[in-house]
């Protein structure tokens, strides 16, 4: 018969082996970021988690860096992530101290500094700039296109001592009558990488649509350079935008390629 002390006994231990666990599963190192009020994702001890995990950790109220595409711009305090529409949506929705702008981002890291180098923006009206990006066009159907750059920003990505250049162009905010009438629109953003010897140049994310309806146009935008899971190498946040919503896509270098990690699309 079991007595009302070995009862306690066993309840004790029974909450000692679930506090161990809990918190045996708390990462060392661990991040979280949000766009647009929405969970982007997370990173736990250098590796990205998808929204639906890192959510799990972030149950009390948590202070946030907050960041422009060039400089720290402030803190504020999160809220518990909450689900938006129903659980299997993996879509989570955090209420912050003060409002921000859509530019910003809010990024939780205690252990390490997500911007240890900021982007340079170089003049973007340099032609050796404008035939890369014409050198893309042509690949992409586009041969005749004006070469429209809006942004150069450089940053050392994976601190080898050589700067990466990050090129975006678009000609969604030209308003060309003839180039609305063709229905061509490109918009894209390309990493180009220095090797002894020679340069590479991938574009990481780009919509190039010529009006014979097999593609939705996209507007393509770097939003972030930082360093979201703690690796001292350089992530980089980009959005594109459709008329249906957001896609908000993180990417990690490695060998010099821009591997996706994360993803969220967003309808509006
Ligand atoms: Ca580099
Ligand atoms: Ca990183």
């Amino acid at each position: 018969m079991i007595t009302v002390k070995s009862k306690i006994f066993i309840a004790i231990l029974i909450l000692a082996a679930i506090f161990i666990s809990g918190y045996a599963s708390q990462p060392k190192k661990m991040g979280a970021f949000i766009k647009d009020g929405y969970l982007i994702g997370g990173s736990m001890d250098g590796n990205f988690v998808p929204a639906s995990e890192i959510k799990n950790h972030l149950r009390g109220k948590k202070e946030y860096n907050l960041y422009s595409i060039s400089s720290l711009a402030g803190y504020c305090w999160g809220k518990k992530p909450q689900v938006v529409g129903n659980p299997e949506s993996n879509l989570y929705r955090i209420d912050f101290s003060k409002d921000f702008s859509r530019d910003m981002i809010a990024v939780y890291a205690k252990t390490w500094n997500p911007m240890p180098q900021k982007p340079v923006f170089d003049n973007y009206h340099f032609d050796d700039y404008k035939a890369i990006v014409r050198e893309i066009l042509k690949i992409n159907g586009m041969p005749e296109a004006y070469a429209n750059i809006t942004q150069v920003a450089k940053i050392d990505l994976d601190q080898d001592g050589t700067q990466e250049e990050i090129i975006s162009a678009s000609n969604f905010g030209i308003n060309s009558m003839a180039w609305l009438k063709k229905k061509k629109y490109y918009s894209f953003v390309l990493l180009r990488k220095k090797y002894p010897g020679e340069t590479k140049n991938i574009v990481i994310s780009g919509s190039f649509y010529l009006g014979d309806g097999l593609d939705v146009p996209a507007e393509c935008k770097l939003e972030h350079i930082l360093d979201l899971n703690g690796d001292k190498v350089m992530d980089i946040v980009l959005s594109e935008s459709y008329d249906y919503g957001f896609i908000y896509k993180v990417y990690e270098i490695r060998n010099g390629q821009a591997v996706p990690a994360l993803q969220l699309n967003i309808e509006t």
